[in-house]
């Protein structure tokens, strides 16, 4: 079965939450201050480091943590950096002082999500292994070895809530067995399934299929929405003749009335059937916006089939019904795309922010930018734990429609620099997951990604505060970690960043205590301990 994500964004405005938390800009603590000394010397020039004035200009003596981190202290005489790591947690004060030498600890950053789809640049690994690169993933079931129980009699996918495996059995051994496999290869992997509630698949002709290839409900059933002429209405589709446009032989899905209280309940039923299996964390639910309107024609947005109530509403009924069935303990991710979600949060584990860009030739602006900072900043507080945000750009394409260059494409200079700028912001901005991979709009399967050794730095635990300015420079952010630091750099300007140690620079590989970091980049830098 062709993976099922839906995912998107259409063209309303953005709307912003006026009620959102207040996420002043953090002073440069002393964490920073003990062991980067920059100091602005003007919007075009370098950043010129001075130690301050109760310092000696010595480097050799710098601690890495600071008083505002008393368990951190961490002298430089290069210990191995696991004996006096500080508690990571301390940021967000919520996950009690966990006790002493939990299982495998938690993993290193930076962290990795994988929307459904996986990573295509490392052939030689298995599809499980390249699975478990990641530390969260989601799927539409059938990877991880699920399949919704249909039977001739009950043909409809979107009726059942109970699972088979995909040899058809119901004691699920093919799951059950790729998830201990996972397991073992990485052990803080959360695993997801999606379930649809805003649309599905939609087979008229039944006469012209075999059973088990029908729709999600019957042609007739009472859940589709329909427009004026009777016609069920395209929810999504994908470019797959290549021509730029997606016309109405294109669209993989229709839209279902999720106002409805059965099909809520239905939907609700679907997620805890998700929790019975065992083999999985949670759920996903896509299309998830409290601000705008979502139940129209995918191919042109022009007719709204509820109101923007009727949406929010029956998402919150929704939400609220599959938390009280499922329980605590259940991972809940919602797609917000760069919006907040201030209703739902208190329900869900986290957002997936899937990063709309109106253009696939070209990147994100700066002011595009500064807001999903702002709507990061705010999900990396809201919702409820354990969180499990995962901030999704998507690369430029240049190579539009041609399948075969996209593993080169986004290894490409600037396609890296925005991966670099994104897991940059993850880094300093949250303590969740980053992911960067194509742009919708190709006509490939969306959120295709490639695995970039930028990924495997181990930067450990953070030490230091979210979204640190540094030393007043506005858009520099740098936060430091157990092993290292993560810089990100939007402020307008590059900025040469002047360590009291040597530290080594993830993307260029170089050995250095001065490191320039180019604007609209972010960069890891690794202690050599
Ligand atoms: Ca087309």
């Amino acid at each position: 079965m062709a993976h099922a994500g839906l995912y998107w964004f259409g063209p309303l405005g953005r709307i912003r939450l006026a009620g959102r938390p207040n996420v002043a800009t953090v002073r440069l603590t002393a964490v920073l201050a003990a062991t980067l000394f920059a100091a602005a010397c003007g919007s075009s020039g370098p950043i010129s480091l001075a130690l301050p004035a109760t310092s000696t200009n010595s480097t050799a003596a710098v601690t890495s943590s600071s008083s505002t981190a008393p368990t951190t202290t961490q002298a430089t005489t290069s210990q191995a950096p696991t004996t006096t790591a500080p508690d990571p947690t301390t940021t967000t004060a919520a996950t009690p002082a966990s006790t002493p030498a939990v299982e495998p600890g938690p993993p290193s950053f930076p962290r990795v999500c994988r929307p459904w789809s996986g990573v295509e640049n490392r052939p030689e690994l298995t599809e499980l292994e390249r699975i478990a690169l990641h530390d969260l993933w989601w799927t539409s079931g059938w990877d991880l070895g699920l399949g919704w129980e249909i039977s001739e009699a009950q043909p409809y996918r979107g009726l059942s809530t109970d699972f088979v495996d995909v040899e058809n059995d119901p004691d699920l051994a093919v799951a059950i067995e790729r998830r201990a496999e996972l397991r073992r290869l990485n052990p803080h992997l959360n695993v997801l399934v999606s379930l649809f509630y805003r649309e599905g698949e939609y087979v008229a002709n039944e006469e012209d299929h075999r059973w088990w290839e029908l729709g999600h409900f019957p042609p007739n059933s009472p859940f589709w929405i329909r427009d004026e002429a009777g016609m069920p209405v395209p929810g999504f589709g994908e470019d797959a003749d290549g021509d730029g446009v997606i016309e109405a032989d294109e669209a993989l899905s229709s839209l279902v009335d999720f106002r409805m209280p059965e099909v809520i309940e239905l939907v609700a039923q679907r997620a805890q059937a998700v929790q019975r299996t065992g083999v999985a964390d949670g759920i996903m639910l896509d299309w998830w916006n409290e601000h705008g309107l979502t139940a129209t024609s995918y191919l042109d947005w022009s007719t709204f089939y509820m109101t923007a109530e009727e949406e929010l509403e029956s998402r919150l009924a929704l939400i609220r019904r599959i938390r009280e069935l499922v329980g605590d303990d259940f991972l809940i991710l919602v797609n917000t795309n760069e919006r907040t979600a201030p209703l739902s949060a208190p329900y869900a584990n986290g957002t997936f922010m899937e990063l709309y860009k109106p253009d696939w030739s070209a990147g994100y602006t700066r002011e595009a930018v500064i807001d999903i900072e702002e709507t990061l900043t705010w999900a990396t507080e809201a919702f409820r734990e354990p969180r499990i945000n995962c901030l999704e750009g998507w690369r430029v394409v240049t190579d539009y429609g041609n399948a075969a260059a996209q593993v080169d494409e986004r290894n490409s200079e600037e396609n890296r620099q925005w991966m670099r700028l994104f897991t940059a912001m993850a880094l300093t901005h949250s303590d969740e997951m980053v992911v960067f991979g194509d742009d919708n709009a190709e006509p490939t399967v969306d959120h295709l990604h490639n695995w970039y050794d930028f990924w495997d730095a181990d930067l450990g635990q953070p030490v230091g505060p979210k979204r640190a300015t540094h030393q007043g420079v506005d858009g520099l952010f740098i936060r430091e970690f157990t092993n290292g630091y993560a810089v990100y750099n939007r402020s307008g300007t590059e900025q040469e960043i002047h360590f009291p140690d040597q530290y080594t620079s993830v993307s260029a590989g170089q050995v250095a205590s001065t490191h320039l970091v180019a604007d609209m980049d972010g960069e890891i830098f690794l202690h050599l301990w």
